[in-house]
């Protein structure tokens, strides 16, 4: 067992190297979202594409293991979404990122955001060829889930703490989790948004604007 998980982990790298080299060659700054379901990726993604849509080309892929409705919800917006389908599968993987990749065709200087399938944990594992991925952890969840999924805090190099403004109504501590959170990474920065009223979202979009290719 342990051989065949090596064997498919790296076939899956080096159709993550080859997506990696294809976008960075073109400027393109890709983005992996990953979180449990319903922590808000999608409403996450909505407004920043709102809010971004006028900087930046944009373009959306979306994983799920059934229904195009977060696609639907992307193309709402008039931003290009294409919807992966997984089936019984519980993450996307660098070959199916990479046909999605070439049906959207992304333009030169663009920002494309993968929304991965929620789970956190199967997509830890799997690189898909982007520049960073970010954990959007909502505060609904319990302040301890960075030790509890450790690989998934580990592989990000971004945490966003989304639906803050729910923090009066909850026992989550912010601190907490953000110290549990730097236990497994030293280096993860942290965010503190609420993708529904907007709170801090200007620090989501400087963390972009820094990382976007000149
Ligand atoms: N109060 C509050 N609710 C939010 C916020 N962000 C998202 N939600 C709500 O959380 C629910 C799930 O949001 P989605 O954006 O669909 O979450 P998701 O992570 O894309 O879900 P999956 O794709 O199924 O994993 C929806 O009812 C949203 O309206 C927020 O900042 N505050
Ligand atoms: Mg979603």
């Amino acid at each position: 067992m342990v051989r065949i998980e090596r064997n498919i982990l790296a076939k899956n790298d080096q159709f993550a190297a080859a997506n990696r080299t294809w976008l960075q060659a073109r400027g393109i700054l890709a983005l992996n979202l990953v979180s449990s379901p319903g922590s808000g990726k999608t409403t996450l993604l909505t407004r920043s594409i709102q809010d971004l849509k006028g900087l930046y080309p944009l373009a959306v892929i979306e994983g799920d293991q059934q229904t195009s409705h977060d696609a639907d919800r992307i193309r709402a917006t008039g931003v290009p979404a294409l919807q992966i389908n997984t089936g019984k599968g519980c993450h996307l993987d660098a070959h199916m990122v990479g046909h999605a990749i070439e049906g959207l065709n992304p333009s030169a200087r663009s920002l494309l955001f993968i929304e991965n399938v929620g789970n956190l944990v199967c997509p830890a594992a799997f690189d898909l060829g982007e520049a960073h991925k970010v954990a959007i952890l909502s505060v609904t969840e319990g302040d301890d889930k960075p030790l509890k999924y450790p690989d998934m805090f580990h592989a990000a190099d971004l945490m966003i703490l989304n639906k803050i403004d729910l923090l009066p109504y909850l026992d989550f501590d912010v601190d907490r989790c953000i110290d549990y959170a730097r236990r497994v990474n030293p280096a993860i920065q942290v965010l503190r948004v609420s993708a529904r009223s907007g709170e801090g979202l200007e620090g989501w979009y400087a963390w972009i604007q820094e990382r976007m290719p000149s």
